[in-house]
């Protein structure tokens, strides 16, 4: 082997190596502290019925989506195991991903023995199955996504509890930006003096919510998502409300605000959680926030792949904007592998490549394994490209390299 081969077969170890043992930060995820009960899903069941694979699952069957609905999560499992397993190889990303997890946890798959399956998750309590599910996927932190507008979770919240540390708070706010008639209503509701326009009062009134909310939760951002069409600045609104009341809240708090661009909710609705679909946003608007509020900090992701150059530039131009993860339809292999190359050939280490938007606590494990093995590559193809270069990385280097791609970088932005 040439000096140069050898040199890249090294580096690509020692990125291996890195990569496969550094601890990540989970910015983004819909799971929940154990301590909130039953808003923690787990287990073979749940990830049968995630709404990745509820998606897959009725494009191989007749029956009708009120029929699937009305079928007990267990026979819905059953539905999607036997279409999307046994009928047919699995060779989806969200139909690996329930496969990398069964290997993680040593099970054997290939017998296609469904209850045997579940005999083995039966075992598990939920606190136990947590720090299983987070060293196994060497996840040293989770973001839950958090409502008030949730009438499960909003009580728990309320009556308070001893948090396990591991779980991080971020407080959503769809309701809130995006049915300002429905909030309203239910704002007043919880005696904040709000009315239907929008009034030097109202605004001081959803900064309280949002004051008590981020307190109540120590939220460490707030967040939404939005559609394609989302406009700033307008007359809308969202971005009434954004001016009036959540920017000045973030700012004043030193927290950032997360937007998720381009979701069309409800695409179909008879699918319900796997109805939403994707639109190319115009990111003219997250210019005109970036640029009109200095003093606030962006967190962003785009679920469009059309729009993922653009919104790497912008994050170029505003080092108030920090760009994260592969969302939802570009959370595949071949996108991941695409996007992760273009922004650290446009932005160096500067943003957050991945998050795992997981429902069901195992996904965290193909999740970040999937990812991993992605970042291995592009991350060995970047160093051995320096190499060319004259510039030899460091096994210090790397992995302070990595630490920042994984939660680093999104620690310090948040901490500016
Ligand atoms: O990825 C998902 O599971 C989606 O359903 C959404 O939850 C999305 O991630 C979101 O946060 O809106
Ligand atoms: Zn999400």
């Amino acid at each position: 082997m040439s000096a140069t081969g050898f040199r890249q077969t090294a580096l690509h170890s020692l990125v291996e190596r890195v990569v496969n043992s550094t601890p990540v930060t989970d910015i983004h995820t819909h799971l929940y502290d154990p301590a909130l009960g039953g808003l923690l899903l787990w287990g073979i069941d749940e990830l049968l019925v995630y709404h990745y694979l509820v998606a897959e699952g009725c494009r191989c069957t007749t029956l009708p989506y009120d029929q699937f609905w009305a079928l007990s999560k267990t026979e819905q499992a059953d539905l999607i195991w036997k279409e999307l397993f046994q009928e047919r190889s699995p060779v989806s990303e969200a139909c690996r991903g329930v496969l990398t997890v069964l290997h993680k946890f040593g099970l054997d798959a290939k017998e296609r023995d469904l209850p045997s399956l579940r005999d083995w998750f039966s075992q598990w309590t939920p606190q136990s199955f947590v720090t299983q599910c987070m060293e196994t996927a060497k996840v040293q932190s989770i973001y839950m996504t958090n409502s008030p507008f949730d009438d499960a979770e909003r009580p728990v919240w309320q009556a308070g509890f001893e948090g396990d540390p591991r779980f991080q708070a971020a407080l959503r706010l769809d309701p809130l930006l995006t049915d300002w008639p429905n909030a309203a209503l239910k704002l007043v509701g919880w005696g904040y003096n709000v009315g239907e326009g929008f009034s030097p009062t109202t605004f001081n009134e959803v900064r309280r919510f949002l004051r008590d909310w981020t307190a109540r939760l120590n939220a460490r951002y707030l967040m939404v998502s939005l559609p394609p069409d989302f406009a700033y600045p307008s007359h809308s609104d969202t971005a009434e409300l954004l001016d009036g009341a959540v920017l000045p809240h973030c700012h004043d708090h030193g927290l950032p605000f997360a937007l998720m661009l381009g979701v069309k909710r409800a695409v179909n609705p008879s699918l319900a959680l796997a109805g939403d679909g994707v639109g190319c946003s115009d990111l003219q608007a997250l210019q005109n926030l970036c640029a009109a509020n200095p003093g606030n900090k962006f967190l962003t992701t785009v679920l469009s792949r059309e729009n993922q150059h653009e919104l790497a530039v912008l994050a170029r131009k505003f080092r108030n904007l920090h760009i994260f993860g592969c969302w939802w339809f570009t959370n595949i292999p071949h996108l991941i592998e695409d996007i992760t190359r273009m922004r650290l050939e446009l932005l160096g280490l500067t943003f957050t490549p991945q998050h795992s938007d997981a429902r069901v606590l195992d996904q965290i494990i193909y999740k970040w394994d999937h990812t991993r093995r992605v970042l291995i590559k592009v991350l060995s193809d970047k160093y051995a490209d320096l190499t060319l270069s004259g510039w030899e990385p460091t096994a210090a280097e790397v992995e302070r390299d990595v630490k920042t791609l994984f939660g680093g970088g999104f620690e310090r932005f948040c901490a500016c």
